[in-house]
Formats: C-alpha cells, sequence, structure tokens
C-alpha cells in the first residue's frame, strides 16, 4: 500500500482545514471497510488520511418529531440498527444498515462512507432517496444542504469538492400514514452486492385506500443510484390497487438502465427493477397500514 500520513481530526473545522489544504490528496476516513480496500488496491491514492471519526457533528444520532433524523456520517450502521427511534420511526433504514456486510462490517461502516462511496448499488442509497434524504456538506467556509439524489455524479463519484465532507444526513419526520422498505436482489443470503434493488416510500391518505404520495429509487440499474419520480407519480392520488402499483413498477422497469457484468445481464436486471419495485411498494404499504 501507498504510504501516507494519518491525521485523526477532533474538530470539523480541522478536517475541513486539512482537506482545503491537501486537496485531492486527502481523503476522509470513517469505517474504512471502503477506503482501506481501494488504498490497498491503488483504486485511490492519498498523502494524508483525515480519520472523521472524532468529529462530534458526524456522531450525531439523534430524532425529533419536529426535525426528524440526524445521522452523522461517521455513525457505524450497527448503532442506527439498535436505535428505538430509528425502528420506530424509519424501518426502511433498517431493511438497508442489517444487509450492508455482516456483524464485523456493520460495526465499522457508516452510512456517510456508503454514499461517499458512490457505488450504483450500494444498500444505503435507494431507501435514503426514498426518504428524502439530504446531505450536510462543509468546507471551511461553508456549509451546505444538498439533496441526496443530486449528490451522486457516477460510479465512485459524486458532487463533493476537494476540500469538502459530508457532515451528516438528515431525514425529514416521516409522513403520518406513511411506510417504507428497502429489497435487494442477490444471488447469495448474505455478504454480496446487489444485483438490482429497490427503495421505496409511500404516504397513504387517512383512510388508507389511496395514494397520497410515493417516492421511489432503485439501485445497480444505472451509473448512480437511481431515483424515478415518475414511478411515484403513478401513484399520486390512485386508489391502492394492483394497476396502480403495476404502473409504478412498470415506471421504474422503463426509467432502468442497467449494464451486463458478473452479476446478472442488463435483461434480468430490467425485469429486477420491476419486481422489487413491486415489493418494496407492497411492503411499504404494509407498514404504512401498520403492518
Ligand atoms: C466484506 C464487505 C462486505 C460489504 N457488503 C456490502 C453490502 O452488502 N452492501 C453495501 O452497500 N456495501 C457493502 N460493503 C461496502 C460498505 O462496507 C461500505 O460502502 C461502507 O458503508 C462505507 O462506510 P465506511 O465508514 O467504511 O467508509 P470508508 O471506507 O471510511 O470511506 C468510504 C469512502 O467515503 C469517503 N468518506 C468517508 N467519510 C466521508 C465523509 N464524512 N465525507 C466525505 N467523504 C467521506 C472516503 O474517503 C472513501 O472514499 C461491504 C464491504 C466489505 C468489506
Amino acid at each position: 500500500m501507498q504510504a501516507f500520513s494519518y491525521v485523526p481530526a477532533r474538530t470539523l473545522s480541522e478536517a475541513a482545514e486539512i482537506l482545503a489544504r491537501e486537496g485531492e490528496q486527502a481523503k476522509c476516513l470513517s469505517g474504512g471497510t471502503d477506503l482501506i480496500v481501494f488504498l490497498r488496491e491503488g483504486r485511490r491514492s492519498a498523502k494524508v488520511v483525515v480519520d472523521v471519526k472524532g468529529i462530534p457533528e458526524l456522531n450525531q444520532l439523534s430524532y425529533s418529531p419536529k426535525e426528524g433524523l440526524t445521522v452523522g456520517a461517521a455513525v457505524p450502521l450497527h448503532r442506527i440498527y439498535n436505535d428505538a427511534q430509528v425502528i420506530a420511526h424509519y424501518p426502511g433504514l433498517i431493511d438497508a444498515a442489517t444487509l450492508i456486510g455482516g456483524i464485523a462490517i456493520q460495526g465499522r461502516a457508516t452510512l456517510g462512507g456508503n454514499v461517499c462511496t458512490a457505488s450504483p448499488a450500494g444498500d444505503s442509497s435507494p431507501i435514503l432517496i426514498a426518504y428524502e434524504a439530504t446531505c450536510v456538506v462543509a468546507s471551511r467556509n461553508v456549509t451546505k444542504a444538498i439533496p441526496l439524489e443530486k449528490f451522486f455524479l457516477g460510479p465512485g463519484r459524486t458532487v463533493l469538492q476537494p476540500g469538502e465532507l459530508l457532515v451528516a444526513l438528515k431525514l425529514p419526520p416521516p409522513r403520518p400514514n406513511s411506510g417504507a422498505a428497502y429489497l435487494r436482489f442477490i444471488p447469495r443470503n448474505e455478504m454480496d452486492i446487489a444485483v438490482t434493488s429497490a427503495g421505496a416510500m409511500v404516504v397513504l391518505d387517512e383512510e388508507k385506500t389511496h395514494f397520497v404520495g410515493a417516492r421511489i429509487a432503485l439501485g445497480a440499474v444505472a451509473p448512480t443510484p437511481l431515483f424515478v419520480p415518475e414511478a411515484g407519480a403513478a401513484l399520486a392520488g390512485q386508489p391502492i390497487s394492483d394497476e396502480a402499483i403495476e404502473a409504478a413498477a412498470r415506471a421504474a422497469q422503463a426509467a432502468a438502465r442497467p449494464i451486463t457484468d458478473m452479476r446478472g445481464s442488463a435483461e434480468q436486471r430490467k425485469h429486477l427493477s420491476y419486481v422489487m419495485t413491486k415489493r418494496a411498494l407492497l411492503r411499504a404499504i404494509e407498514r404504512a397500514r401498520g403492518g
């Protein structure tokens, strides 16, 4: 592995200062489950590795009915899926957090690192997009908020500029009568990367007979995690019916533009976009109805 200096940052301004000074040659380290592998394989290079796990803002995990959920970028997955508020209010996030790697990986890996790696197949992105997550991004001078669906540019590429880091992901409070779910298709039960995945969040009316709205996102079917607003639009205002769900699943399938690789063919992924969207929607509806 290429030699690098290791700097454990204690404050946000210290990290931002180093990132601004070192530019492209500085990399943030959270759990290291991607970064260390990438550095070892020569897929990333770094002169300075800035450990961000000791920065308080990146370690916050808080929920309020008014503000929703704040997940610091360095909060490991095990803290997220063991958190009573996340379990109660964001079950779709639990679906994803418990799927990533195995127990050992979940002890270190973070949602922040998962989205910053920007894998099209990353398991957290579809459900975070469905939940309308916003990225809080900071640099030496500025803090800004970016909707997650606008965060990705391509495989391994995000809108983050040299000198910027992800501080937290913010999810709005769950709407009344809403439910969400995340599912992925993999050939084995665990420790594998999604062939195709879907995250869905639905909002139902008071009677729970009609959709008020929905947000659907897919994984591993495009160069970035793919938000499909057409699928949500196919549901808005419609009665909950097989026809409406079918229309949304077909819209997701139409939006998917997958490639063929060692994990699956483009044709299989197109089909899976339909199947996984349907299943994620059915689970989200069940949860919205209290199931
Ligand atoms: C055995 C194994 C199994 C896995 N299984 C899955 C799986 O099933 N599903 C899945 O989605 N992933 C899987 N992964 C990958 C998953 O562990 C990572 O994507 C993880 O979530 C990244 O988080 P991290 O904290 O380890 O990030 P790190 O490795 O520390 O960082 C990842 C990237 O993000 C950057 N970064 C980190 N924090 C910040 C920040 N605050 N601001 C800006 N940039 C930052 C780093 O510089 C690096 O480029 C697996 C990995 C392994 C090793």
